[in-house]
């Protein structure tokens, strides 16, 4: 049944500035424990993110980013010193799973920033993606879009795992 230990781990960041994208986070996390995995929610800057890819458990683990922009494309409060830390460029990856979900707007130029640097940036890094970028535009239905990138990533993710979705 769904309540059988997987075994795998999620960890989900939040980079958020009113709380839309910690919501979100902790949704994720929660569900994460009815298909059987540990999940936690957690704030980037509370958070040593270079521990990520120095998990013990680093193939059962996921990490997910929801990720909220800004003024010009700009980092939240919270996710400015992990935003600043993948820029500097010397963060390895390699073996880290992740996706990325964007909050933002399609109205401002810089349109979900941050959630597409984070997703690219990853990868060059050495992360592997394992289920596409999701994109929420707050000036049409945000919480649509999140319910429904949410209800294809987790059949991904068990699929990926390769544990009963
Ligand atoms: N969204 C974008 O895609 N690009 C932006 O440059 C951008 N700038 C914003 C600036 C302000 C002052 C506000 C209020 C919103 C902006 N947004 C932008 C939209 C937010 O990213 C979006 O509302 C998001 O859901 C907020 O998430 P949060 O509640 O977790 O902070």
């Amino acid at each position: 049944d769904k309540m059988k230990k997987t075994g795998k781990n999620i960890v989900v960041f939040y980079g958020s500035q009113t709380g839309t994208a910690e919501e979100f986070s902790n949704r994720l996390s929660k569900d994460a424990h009815r298909y059987g995995m540990k999940g936690m929610s957690a704030d980037p800057e509370e958070y040593d993110m270079s521990e990520l890819s120095r998990l013990p458990e680093i193939e059962n683990s996921l990490a997910i980013f929801c990720m909220a922009t800004y003024g010009e494309g700009d980092p939240t409060d919270n996710s400015q010193d992990f935003y600043d830390w993948l820029q500097e460029g010397d963060a390895d990856f390699t073996g880290v799973k992740y996706t990325v979900f964007a909050l933002g707007n399609k109205t401002y130029e810089h349109y979900n920033a941050m959630g597409k640097y984070v997703d690219k940036r990853l990868a060059e890094l050495g992360a592997q993606r394992i289920f596409d970028l999701g994109m929420g535009d707050d000036d049409g239905n945000l919480e649509e879009d999140f319910v429904s990138w949410r209800e294809q990533f987790w059949p991904a993710v068990c699929e990926h795992f390769g544990v009963e979705a």
